[in-house]
């Protein structure tokens, strides 16, 4: 298939850019003036006659970016937002981080008739929605009752904490990971929680790339590197949505490429927006096939003397003979794999990828010789590719190309990863020691409610202990809508929570009635970030990190309060008040910890001046991040964190694995990265049933679910499931039609984009749409996790979330 360069206009990037914001001021205001006249001129005088006050406040959800917002309030309420006004257009210099049109909307979110108001306990059946208003007093004996007769009787262990990223922004606020937040800091004054390890984010790349390169999370080049580097292959990577702001990255590679003029090529099942007539060419490759591509393309480079051997031979572990540990079997290397002289006898030719992939060997040839021939090249992999049921071996495949051509520990080059960050070294709140040590994988807890007895390390990836002693009991879900929106087979969810006496409490602090608050027992409303203070910080940058001082805007609406006081009170009725606060209110450990900063920082302003400041930012005084730098230039002073300190094609570790854990007949772990088939997969025998596969993907229109009920959001993206017209034609599936979407784990009905930007034999739809089921559970709202699976990858045991079949119907 050719890129669609003929229907896509293509625009200059800065009016790429200009459009987008203009775009925001007509849809939020119904009128059709440039976002510029229309909107500051108006603020300006208002601002001038002393009417309204600008405070500083920040978007602080798990988008990767984070944008400061300046808050224009009066008489008490917010009545417009702005971005940063600091800074240039020179990226990495002190460049604005303006924030895109959902942090731009937060005003929206703040005045959402979704707000939670009042403390409630629910009424009806988990998931009716039914509640009743209760005191704050009320709610909070009834939270301390269940946690005090749980622990007597199963242990601080039946005490979960939830993933929930919806403030993961924040410092007081922080929502995740569990270990960083103040209900950890609670639990751990009281015995402890039950932990998880691992992300949705995650979790097959992060457990995958460790064995090939150690330390427990792989290393990318910055991203302003790409300035360095002559050709940019991106594998399921979409920043212009992912990684979205002024201070997200999708400004800093179009910059980085202006100045590098490096070729750009995106392959992905869908055309996305990082292409959208910007890219040199994309290649739509079938879902979860990725490992088939990037064999052959190593067929090609070997067999055409592209490898860079010196660097193999002095670097890695197991590309052939010479570097083969002697534990593994007889050309057990990953030469003889590729040519088809290993175990299973297939030469992984591009004729071979050809019929796995769909991408025709002749382009798979020419991709490899771009790569093997062009260099420093900057290839690297989205999470998109590893969000599947075989993606810890997609992962480390798609590694292997900047390792066989030696692009590892160089400028302009890559390791395969995502990129790194720079961050500036500021002080987190304190949330003392866990003395748990019990931690299920992220992706395990529907499982942990009631079959807790059978997960041990070997079958579920537990960890911490050889077993677990106890269901979990209590959930803590504090910003997160992984309870049901987020988290994978909402109706298996649905069936599991419908029994009250194996988890016996579920608590959710939330702003929202999300669905995930409707299957709650007791629902705490919290203040947004423009009802309190707190620091904004942890941004995916490039070059440049900072610090967001964002200070309370307004009053707390209703009776919302802030989770540092939620924790407070709680702790009263466990007489521990004193260790929670250490006597601090959170304006004075905002200064406490904003003082030891200053120490690590010294160039941080005083606190009121940074108030006033509203935004630090800093370069990275070493300039361009290189992983591996070190290693590279001295792997015997500067071995990797991997057994044989070096980059292991070849993992004894995974070897060991592969033998002795309990597998399933379709599930695989290999000491080398090899294509595998997996479960929900192409080529799966499901396909006769569900001969479409569903590829998730993180949309503009929300961060996950979050602003997913702002309206003019939703009308400016709405949702919809894409499809190809040689898919929907035969169907009679007309652009705009209402479809059908189902599997056995249920069915979403949903419009239909019919278009040539996704690959024939795949639906695409959004992840975050917020689940809206009639009587008969029959999805309305595009809610991709009605059809997902909640059966692990075999190795992170973490979602396989992208990877599902499927069959539609025209409604
Ligand atoms: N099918 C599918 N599912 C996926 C994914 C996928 O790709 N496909 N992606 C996964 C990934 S990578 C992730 S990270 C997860 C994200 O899943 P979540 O972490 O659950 O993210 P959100 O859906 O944004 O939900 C966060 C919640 O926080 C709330 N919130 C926002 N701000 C505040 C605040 O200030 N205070 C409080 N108390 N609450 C607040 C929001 O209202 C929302 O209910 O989803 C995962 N789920
Ligand atoms: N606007 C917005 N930004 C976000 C988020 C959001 O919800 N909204 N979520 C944030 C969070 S928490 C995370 S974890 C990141 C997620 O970042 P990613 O996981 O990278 O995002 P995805 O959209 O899931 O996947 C990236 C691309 O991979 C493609 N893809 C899917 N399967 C395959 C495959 O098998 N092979 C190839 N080559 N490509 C494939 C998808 O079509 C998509 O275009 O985004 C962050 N940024
Ligand atoms: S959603 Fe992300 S990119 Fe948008 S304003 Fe918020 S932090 Fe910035
Ligand atoms: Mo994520």
């Amino acid at each position: 298939m050719d890129k669609l360069s003929s229907s896509i206009p293509k625009v200059s990037r800065r009016a790429f850019l200009k459009g987008t914001t203009a775009g925001l001021a007509t849809v939020a205001s119904g009128v059709s003036l440039p976002f510029n006249v229309m909107a500051s001129d108006k603020v300006k005088s208002a601002v001038e006659n002393g009417e309204e006050k600008v405070i500083w406040s920040a978007c602080t959800v798990n988008c990767g970016s984070r944008c400061p917002l300046r808050m224009h309030v009066k008489d008490g309420r917010i009545t417009y937002v702005e971005s940063d006004n600091t800074g240039t257009d020179t990226y990495n210099v002190d460049h604005q981080i303006r924030a895109c049109l959902r942090g731009r909307s937060m005003r929206r979110r703040v005045y959402n008739p979704d707000r939670l108001k009042y403390p409630m306990k629910r009424v009806g059946k988990r998931g009716e929605g039914k509640f009743e208003r209760i005191s704050w007093d009320e709610a909070l004996d009834l939270i301390a009752q269940s946690l005090k007769k749980n622990i007597a009787q199963y242990g601080n262990e039946s005490i979960y904490l939830n993933y929930g990223t919806g403030t993961l922004g924040g410092t007081m606020t922080k929502s995740w990971p569990p270990s960083a937040t103040m209900l950890a800091r609670f639990m751990n004054c009281i015995g402890g929680y039950l932990n998880h390890y691992g992300d949705y984010s995650t979790a097959q790349i992060a457990v995958g790339l460790d064995y090939t390169y150690g330390g427990g999370w792989a290393l990318g080049n910055g991203l302003a590197d790409v300035e360095n580097t002559k050709l940019i292959v991106l594998f399921g990577n979409n920043p212009a949505e992912t990684r979205m702001s002024g201070g997200g990255l999708t400004y800093t590679i179009e910059q980085a490429r202006e100045r590098s003029h490096a070729k750009m090529i995106v392959i992905d099942p869908r055309y996305t927006d990082t292409g959208a007539g910007r890219e040199d060419e994309w290649i739509p490759i079938r879902p979860g096939t990725d490992a088939a591509l990037c064999s052959a393309i190593a067929y090609v480079l070997i067999t055409e003397n592209m490898v860079d051997q010196p660097f193999l031979d002095k670097y890695c572990v197991g590309y052939d003979e010479k570097t083969l540990p002697p534990s593994a079997p007889q050309n057990g290397h990953y030469k003889a794999h590729i040519l088809g002289q290993g175990e299973d006898g297939i030469a992984k030719t591009p004729e071979w990828a050809e019929k796995i992939t769909g991408i025709p060997a002749a382009r798979i040839i020419k991709l490899a010789h771009e790569i093997g021939q062009t260099k420093p090249a900057y290839i690297s992999q989205g999470w998109g590719p590893q969000r599947r049921s075989n993606g810890e071996l997609i992962s480390r495949a798609i590694a292997m190309l900047p390792i066989l051509t030696g692009n590892v520990g160089i400028s302009g080059g890559n390791t395969g990863a995502r990129e790194s960050a720079y961050s500036v070294p500021f002080i987190r709140m304190p949330t003392l020691s866990n003395p748990v040590k019990a931690s299920i994988p992220m992706f395990m807890w529907t499982d942990a409610i009631f079959r807790a007895h059978e997960m041990t390390a070997t079958t579920d990836g537990i960890r911490g202990v050889e077993k677990l002693t106890s269901p979990i009991k209590f959930i803590w879900n504090y910003a997160s809508n992984c309870l049901i929106n987020q988290h994978a087979d909402i109706n298996r969810t649905h069936d599991i929570l419908q029994d009250e006496n194996q988890c016996e409490m579920i608590v959710t602090i939330d702003n929202h009635m999300t669905s995930t608050a409707k299957y709650s027992d007791i629902l705490l409303p919290d203040c947004t970030a423009s009802e309190q203070m707190d620091f904004a910080l942890d941004a995916f940058v490039a070059n440049m990190n900072y610090v967001i001082f964002a200070d309370q805007v307004i009053k707390p609406s209703f009776e919302c309060r802030n989770i540092y006081e939620i924790m407070t009170a709680l702790s009263e009725r466990f007489d521990v008040k004193d260790k929670f606060t250490e006597g601090r209110t959170q304006e004075e450990w905002l200064r406490h910890i904003y003082q030891q900063s200053r120490e690590q920082l010294p160039e941080l302003p005083s606190f009121e001046a940074f108030r006033q400041q509203g935004i630090f930012k800093k370069v990275d005084p070493k300039g361009f991040y290189i992983a591996y730098k070190d290693f590279r230039d001295d792997p015997e002073k500067h071995p990797l964190a991997t057994p044989s300190g070096k980059i292991e094609i070849y993992s004894e570790r995974l070897a060991e694995i592969a033998k002795t854990w309990q597998l399933k007949q379709d599930e695989v772990i290999h000491p080398l990265p090899v294509h595998a088939d997996s479960f929900e997969h192409f080529g799966d025998p499901l396909m006769q049933k569900y001969p479409l596969q569903l590829s998730g993907f993180h949309y503009k229109a929300r961060t996950h679910s979050t602003y997913g009920n702002v309206d003019v959001l939703k009308a400016a993206n709405p949702q919809e499931v894409w499809i190809n017209p040689v898919d929907a034609t035969p169907r009679g599936i007309k652009n705009g039609d209402l479809m059908r979407i189902y599997n056995d784990r249920g069915e979403v009905h949903i419009h239909a984009k019919v278009t040539p930007r996704v690959i024939p034999g795949v639906v695409a739809l959004s992840e975050g749409a917020w689940y809206a089921p009639d009587e008969k559970g029959i999805d309305h709202s595009g809610c991709v996790n009605v059809l997902t699976t909640q059966r692990p990858s075999p190795l992170a045991k973490g979602n396989p979330q992208h990877s599902n079949l499927v069959q539609v119907e025209k409604l």
